[in-house]
């Protein structure tokens, strides 16, 4: 077997800065990592099935064992649930399935005794059908005040039988449904980007802006340190209304998978409801709604705009702290796109003095323990189900492993998704009628959506449920093989997926990575340079090997964390096996000073 050799120490003298370390203004979320919890599925204190506040509250343990910043968490607001929460028909209360709103108060006391910061959700786009306000609008006439709140238009025909455009749900289907006027006959269309129960709101109307910066005030008034903003590149419409008849992917942004009966992909051009310049000043004003509170408050886009610098302008100095790096997150598991990527990601938010914000799993995508054990590495499918193609677990799982070092060793900020420290899979064989994502529905079950990255989180391997409540109970049911993922399996296990999250964050904080430096090792060997990333962040080399060939370190190597197991060769050097990350010190010892660049 041919062994790539990689000097530890010779590599470094030429290497290509392409961040350079800076604290900003020294604020939490610029190099924050954020563990995203999704209460339905972290842990249930009462028994019923489903996850709640409570629950959460006396796990936060977890959180600071592990040794992250802050947690993010998905709604909890009053809600029918038909998009899990997404749906909101009351952004001022607590759903009773996950509790009051005394709950949330209590988790923000804890949480932040224990010095996590806390950021919510917070879903602009639409209400949920039940909101009052669409309750409203429905009873209203067309034309009035309580219809100018969302987006309703007669329909095209002869009698408006028509939709006013061709537009498409994101969830399948058509983006816009009629309504019966209160006389019974047939009436306007509303417009619903995402499921028919989530009414766009019109954020032409300047009381849909005002309510929205009141909610921001009365969650900011309990505490919170920020908010995840939902839908953040879709709130304004193109008020010309176009046709656009293209469907946006759920998981990507790009062209969705041809559905039966609905229309083939061709170019579609702009979009009329994605990324329109107008989103921006609604964030300006948002961001001076946190500026009135102390304390460094943030704001983060879930924003799937084309490319990192679309991303980044939505965390020009003036607007939001952060925007996921979704470029990163859908890239496939090759060397040159993954540099390629966390260069132009740096460099984009570089150019805005903002930090980046990595991510490789969320409640939205295949976990990528899956994504990465599939035969095109890091592709994306909307859901994976029993008949689709199987991803190879261990090797999804090592590859997982080794691009959360890849992630965790970068500098700028970090989400975490529950259940990633575990190394959990995807459950790829939930029986179709438990299924509840809108977007299984509205494809006609052409799309498996996104129920297998949602299944609630294995605690302890020989409880009922996996101690994930009292009862036993879950709402999804947890693969029988889950027992071996389960935090008290893990726990204390040296080389436990856990346990090596933990060290990677431990080391990040000592090593100080979320503030540091991006400098690619050009010094790789040409067999290397196709498959092996290297760089060095302060006093950090890190060298993920995504070959096939083993890589051999010479030189002295300090070897201080890894994402797999580790051979040696026959002169003892550190070989670095296919698939694995590791973590190299380069600090000078005192008694010998180091020319190595840094
Ligand atoms: O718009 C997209 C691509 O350009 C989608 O990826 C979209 O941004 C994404 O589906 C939005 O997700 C969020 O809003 C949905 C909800 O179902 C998701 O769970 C949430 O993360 C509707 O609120």
């Amino acid at each position: 077997m041919t062994i790539t050799q990689l000097d530890a120490g010779t590599a470094l003298t030429t290497s290509t800065l392409v961040h350079a370390s800076s604290a900003g203004g020294g604020q939490w979320w610029r190099s924050a990592v954020i563990y995203q919890v999704y209460p339905r599925s972290f842990a249930d204190a009462d028994g019923d099935g489903l996850g709640d506040l409570r629950g959460i509250t006396d796990r936060l343990g977890h959180l600071t064992r592990l040794g992250v910043d802050a947690l993010w968490l998905s709604p909890f607001y009053t809600s029918p649930q038909h998009d899990a929460g997404y749906d909101v028909a009351d952004y001022r209360a607590v759903d009773p399935r996950f509790g009051t709103l005394e709950d949330a108060d209590a988790l923000l006391e804890k949480a932040h005794r224990l010095g996590l910061k806390v950021i919510v959700d917070l879903i602009p786009n639409h209400t949920s059908s039940d909101h009052v306000w669409f309750q409203q609008a429905l009873a209203a006439a067309p034309g009035s005040a309580e219809r100018d709140r969302y987006v309703f238009k007669n329909g095209k025909g002869t009698d408006g039988e028509l939709p006013p455009t061709d537009w498409r749900s994101v969830f399948g289907g058509p983006a816009w449904s009629r309504v019966t006027e209160a006389d019974g006959s047939p009436g306007q269309w509303y417009l619903h980007i995402f499921d028919v129960t989530q009414p766009d709101l019109n954020w032409e109307n300047e009381e849909v802006r005002l309510e929205l910066e009141s909610v921001l005030r009365f969650w900011l008034d309990r505490g919170v340190d920020g908010f995840r903003v939902d839908v953040a590149h879709g709130l304004v419409k193109d008020q010309s209304f176009p046709d656009w008849d293209h469907r946006t992917d759920m998981v990507s942004g790009d062209d969705a998978q041809e559905i039966e009966g609905e229309a083939p992909a061709h170019d579609p051009g702009p979009s009329p409801y994605w990324d329109q310049p107008g989103v921006h000043e609604i964030y300006r004003r948002w961001h001076r709604v946190l500026a009135e509170y102390d304390g460094d408050r943030c704001l983060v886009a879930e924003a799937w705009a084309d490319g990192p610098e679309k991303i980044a302008a939505y965390t020009r100095a003036d607007e939001m702290q952060q925007a996921f790096n979704f470029d990163f997150l859908s890239t496939l598991w090759q060397a040159s796109l993954l540099r390629q990527s966390i260069t132009g990601g740096l460099a984009a938010s570089d150019a805005v003095g903002a930090p980046c914000t990595w991510v490789l799993s969320n409640h939205d995508v295949v976990r990528a323990t899956a994504r990465l054990g599939l035969t095109e590495a890091g592709s994306f499918p909307s859901g994976i189900g029993a008949e689709d193609e199987q991803p190879d677990v261990a090797l999804g799982l090592r590859r997982a492993r080794a691009a959360a070092l890849l992630m965790l060793a970068l500098p700028g900020s970090a989400y975490l998704y529950q259940g990633e420290e575990l190394g959990l899979p995807e459950h790829t064989a939930l029986p179709d009628e438990l299924r509840e994502d809108p977007a299984w529905f509205r494809t006609n079950h052409a799309e498996k959506g996104r129920d297998g990255c949602r299944v609630p989180l294995p605690w302890e391997a020989d409880a009922p449920g996996f101690g994930f409540s009292p009862t036993g109970d879950t709402w999804l049911p947890q693969p029988a093989e889950w027992a071996a993922y389960a935090l008290d399996a893990q726990k204390g296990v040296p080389g436990s997926t856990y346990e090596t999250y933990r060290t990677a964050l431990r080391l990040r904080h000592d090593f100080r990575l979320g503030t540091g430096s991006l400098a690619w090792v050009d010094g790789l060997p040409d067999c290397a340079r196709e498959n092996v990333l290297a760089f060095t962040n302060r006093d950090l080399l890190v060298v993920v090997n995504l070959g096939t060939q083993p890589v051999a370190l010479h030189g002295e190597v300090v070897l201080v964390h890894a994402s797999g197991p580790l051979e040696h060769d026959l002169e003892g050097r550190v070989v670095v096996a296919q698939d694995t990350a590791v973590w190299v010190d380069l600090t000078p010892t005192a008694e010998e000073p180091s020319s190595r660049a840094r």
